[in-house]
């Protein structure tokens, strides 16, 4: 029996590097929304890739920052239990960004960790090759990476090297999922992401950070009552029926947009998807709804992350 490689792997870094972009290419399918605002992520998710050589379990977590609110308190305990129960650290940086605080503290963040650490330089599409070298130059001394390897997560530039050094680093073990599983989150909490993220893609400045969003119904029921129905020829339709929440009066205006013009667009965008991922028609009904404070709100985070 050829023995297999299988462990965790920590995708860590600021926010906004990369980290979830690389899981979804990765796995060739998308298990974890992005976007260009930081903090997207919120809560752990698994994604797994299994090949002939093994199971590699990627761990997509929130960006790492400093934490102000519980939310944010929760979503850093998220990272810190990633990075004592994995295998192998992937710390992703942005090539475009100059080194700054917030690096220092990622860095600080893993100064005491002795699991492997691969330093991935994302996002090299679209900055010149000194630039990669520079980057690499500052950071080979900061901590003692196991590998450095420019990356474009977007592109797909030398994944298939990190694959093959990933495999390296994993002990041998029986694998932990079974073959045709590829994430630890349930459908309605992807749906929920997908909702949100598809408000992200259309808001700016706190917007992101005050929105979260609820899954209230999820069922399938059969329309058709036509004879054609009763002989296995159902046109199925899903109602899913969603909740945003925001924290202020004024945010929820500038989510339902001019007339509800952009709740509208919102609603279209995340149902068009909704319907390519189940593959029927969906009647999605979006509420908006004002939670103050809802980030301090134990009762809200609860119910947000119960989702999952
Ligand atoms: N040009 C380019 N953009 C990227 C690459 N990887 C991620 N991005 C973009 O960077 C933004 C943040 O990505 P995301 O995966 O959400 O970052 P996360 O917060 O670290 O999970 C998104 O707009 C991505 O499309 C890359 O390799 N090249
Ligand atoms: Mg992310």
């Amino acid at each position: 029996m050829t023995k297999m490689k299988v462990g965790y792997v920590a995708l860590i870094g600021r926010p906004n590097v990369g980290k979830s972009t690389l899981l979804n290419k990765m796995l060739g399918q998308k298990v974890a929304i992005t976007s260009d605002k930081p903090q997207t992520t919120r809560i752990s998710i698994l994604g797994i890739k299994t090949t002939q050589k093994g199971q590699i379990i990627f761990v997509d977590n929130p960006g790492i920052h400093k934490p102000l609110h519980n939310l944010n308190k929760r979503m850093m305990s998220f990272v810190y239990s990633a990075l004592e129960t994995s295998n192998l650290i992937n710390l992703l940086i942005d090539v475009t960004l100059k080194f700054g605080h917030g690096d220092e503290f990622v860095l600080e963040t893993l100064k005491n960790i002795s699991t492997p650490i691969f330093l991935l330089i994302n996002k090299v599409d679209i900055v010149k090759k000194e630039k990669i070298l520079l980057l690499i130059d500052k950071y080979k001394d900061l901590l003692n990476f196991k590998e450095i390897i420019p990356i474009s997560a977007l592109k797909g530039t030398n994944l298939d090297i990190l694959e093959d050094l990933t495999y390296d680093n994993l002990p041998e073990a029986q694998k932990i999922f079974s073959d045709d599983e590829i994430s630890d989150q349930s459908q309605r909490f992807l749906f929920s992401e997908i909702v949100r993220e598809k408000v992200l893609s259309h808001v700016k400045q706190e917007l992101p950070f005050v929105t979260a969003v609820y899954m209230d119904r999820l069922e399938d029921e059969i329309k058709d009552s036509s004879p054609n129905a009763l002989s296995g020829n159902k046109k199925q339709v899903q109602y899913i029926n969603a909740t945003i929440f925001v924290e202020k009066e004024t945010h929820r205006r500038i989510v339902i947009g001019k007339q509800g013009r952009l709740i509208k667009t919102i609603g279209t965008q995340a149902r068009q998807e909704l319907e390519q991922i189940l593959g029927k028609r969906v009647y999605l009904d979006l509420w908006v709804k004002v939670k103050e404070n809802w980030r301090d709100s134990p009762d809200v985070l609860d119910l947000i992350e119960s989702q999952k």
